[in-house]
């Protein structure tokens, strides 16, 4: 077997950037799966090189002159990055391959600038990949794994490259750590919704949190689990057992649901520090939040007892919301979330706008289906810009209503009032910080600017209208100044994808064709 030179890329943000928030938190929102594939290449006796980019690095610089094939992990808002990061090395000789959320959801447009696009990545087939190594141009192999890994290697065997990521966080250092994949919920929304549960094995967990003991005084675990505790007591017991009380600090995504007292204390026992449940909504999925039929303000009473009570034990909680969603109307859905806040002054909320990235969930056909769905450039198109036009809103009406709710949510009033909610110093000036960064303020400063571009520039309105098609020149400058030198490199008509796209790959495939195990189009 020839011996390659193999780089990995993990983008964990979108451009150059210098912002304080990156230089203490970005190397703590590396992917795990980058870290996985590093170690399975290098145990094949290839030379590894991971950079997990958090906006300071100098990528060339970072990577031997000379790679064979370089691994791109990428989100949808750093596609364009990884567009431009593929063309580069392919001009100096490399084959490329993208993985993570970007090529699960827009798997055809990925395919036009990479050799190898990946869905679900198992070992099997990156060594595959690895074995193939060879230009696929101008259209790129879609390949996919049936299923997640069964198995992922463990945290003391990439602790190397856990280890140099880490190097970059210079106070808090946060360990990513996985118990299971998919998720047994079906929101429609969701990415996961079709993806079946699959707990990780128990005892490779516990061997992870013992050998984090070793490393760290008091390790940092954040469970990257779409929905961590679905076998609660089965993830329990297992901390339980390898973990004295309180000895790691733990951060967990999960549904309200599965966050009935008697399981937060025990999750207080355990040492976690920081919950983030969706609520997603008012009025609907009610299942998740534990409300049933519930709606309305009922479902902000409910709720808002329940986040009360779950801060009785866990400092730090973020309730993440999703506006724009097709079952919200006028005025109060934005009241409901604000009257929310009045009632429980503890929670940091995060909003979501209503974003269809892709394939990635069933929702997104039918609105394809609908032709709802605007072809932002990938560069700016994350949970902060919403791609699928308003049902019961018009683009103004929404941006007023989404605007005044952000600036309620993290006004001084706010901050105080959650500063004094907040009993921990941690927590406390957490939200303090986050409020005043691009998380909070910043959005409210960020959607302002669209609402005035909406008034005042004819081009830009035209194209949230669905008048035209065409990328308003201010959206392209924006990105162009954002990507700095990697604009240079960006392949032509990048800035531009098929919003539909998933849409026509369903009409194309036939039901009674098989798939092959790996090449999916
Ligand atoms: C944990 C999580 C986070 C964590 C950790 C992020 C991280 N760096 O991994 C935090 C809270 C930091 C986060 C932040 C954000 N997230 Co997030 N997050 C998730 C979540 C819940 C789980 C992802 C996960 O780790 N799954 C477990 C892994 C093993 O599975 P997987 O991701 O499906 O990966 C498989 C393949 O894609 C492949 N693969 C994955 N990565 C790579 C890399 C390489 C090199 C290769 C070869 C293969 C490969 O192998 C895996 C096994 O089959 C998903 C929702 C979900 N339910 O999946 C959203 C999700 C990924 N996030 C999303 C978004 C939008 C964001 C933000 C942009 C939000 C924002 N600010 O607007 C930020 C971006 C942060 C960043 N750049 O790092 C979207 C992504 C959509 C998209 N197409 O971009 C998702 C899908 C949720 C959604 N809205 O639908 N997120
Ligand atoms: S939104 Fe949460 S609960 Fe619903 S399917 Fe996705 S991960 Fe599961």
């Amino acid at each position: 077997m020839r011996k390659l030179s193999i780089g990995i890329i993990d983008l964990v943000t979108k451009a150059p950037s210098k912002t304080m928030w990156g230089r203490v938190m970005g190397a703590n929102f590396a992917s795990i799966m980058p870290q996985v594939v590093a170690t399975w290449c290098e145990e094949q006796g290839h030379e590894v090189t991971l950079v997990t980019y958090t906006g300071r690095e100098d990528l060339l610089r970072e990577l031997p002159e000379k790679v064979d094939i370089v691994f791109i992990g990428s989100f949808t808002e750093a596609a364009l990055l990884a567009y431009a990061l593929s063309s580069l090395f392919r001009a100096r000789g490399a084959v490329t391959a993208l993985g993570g959320p970007h090529a699960r959801c827009y798997p055809q447009d990925a395919q036009k600038y990479f050799d190898y696009v990946l869905g679900f990545t198992d070992k099997a087939l990156i060594l595959e990949i690895v074995a193939d190594c060879a230009q696929h141009r101008p259209l790129g192999l879609h390949l996919s794994a049936a299923r997640h890994p069964v198995q992922l290697p463990s945290v003391s065997e990439r602790w190397k490259f856990i280890e140099q990521t880490l190097r970059k966080a210079p106070f808090i250092k946060i360990v990513p750590l996985l118990s299971s994949l998919g998720c047994p919920y079906t929101c429609d929304f969701c990415i996961d919704s079709s993806v079946p549960y699959q707990p990780l094995d128990a005892d490779a967990m516990k061997e992870d949190l013992r050998f984090l003991l070793g490393k760290f005084k008091r390790p940092r675990v954040a469970w990257h689990d779409p929905n961590f505790g679905v076998l609660f007591d089965r993830s329990m017991d297992a901390i339980e057992e390898a973990v004295p009380p309180g000895r790691i600090d733990f951060i967990a995504e999960s549904t309200l649901s599965l966050l009935s007292e008697k399981h937060v204390q025990r999750l207080k026992h355990n040492g976690f520090k920081a919950l983030l449940p969706g609520i997603e909504s008012w009025f609907g999925l009610g299942n998740k939040s534990r409300t049933g039929k519930t709606t309305g303000i009922e479902k902000v009473g409910k709720v808002s007892e329940h986040i009360n009570m779950i801060l009785k034990y866990v400092p730090y909680i973020q309730t993440n919301h999703i506006v724009g969603l097709d079952g919200d109307e006028g005025p109060e859905p934005f009241e409901l979330t604000k009257r929310f806040l009045d009632l429980t002054p503890g929670a940091f909320p995060a909003y979501s706008l209503l974003s269809a990235f892709g394939q990635a969930a069933p929702l997104n056909l039918k609105f394809q289906q609908d032709n709802r769905v605007l072809p932002f450039p990938f560069h700016v198109l994350s949970n902060t810009q919403m791609n699928v036009r308003p049902r019961h809103y018009s683009w103004l009406e929404f941006y007023d209503r989404l605007i005044d709710l952000t600036k309620y949510s993290y006004s001084p009033r706010m901050i105080l009032r959650r500063f004094v909610a907040n009993g921990e110093t941690i927590p406390r000036w957490l939200n303090v910080v986050r409020a005043f960064s691009s998380e909070g303020s910043g959005r409210a400063k960020y959607y302002t600017k669209i609402r005035r571009q909406l008034d005042t520039d004819r081009s830009f309105r035209r194209f949230f209208e669905q008048e035209t098609t065409e990328i308003p020149q201010i959206l392209e400058q924006w990105i162009r100044k954002d990507l700095g030198k990697f604009w240079d490199w960006l392949p032509d008509g990048a800035l531009l994808h098929d919003p539909n796209a998933y849409l026509l790959s369903q009409q194309n495939s036939c039901s009674s064709c098989s798939v092959p195990r790996t090449n999916v189009t």
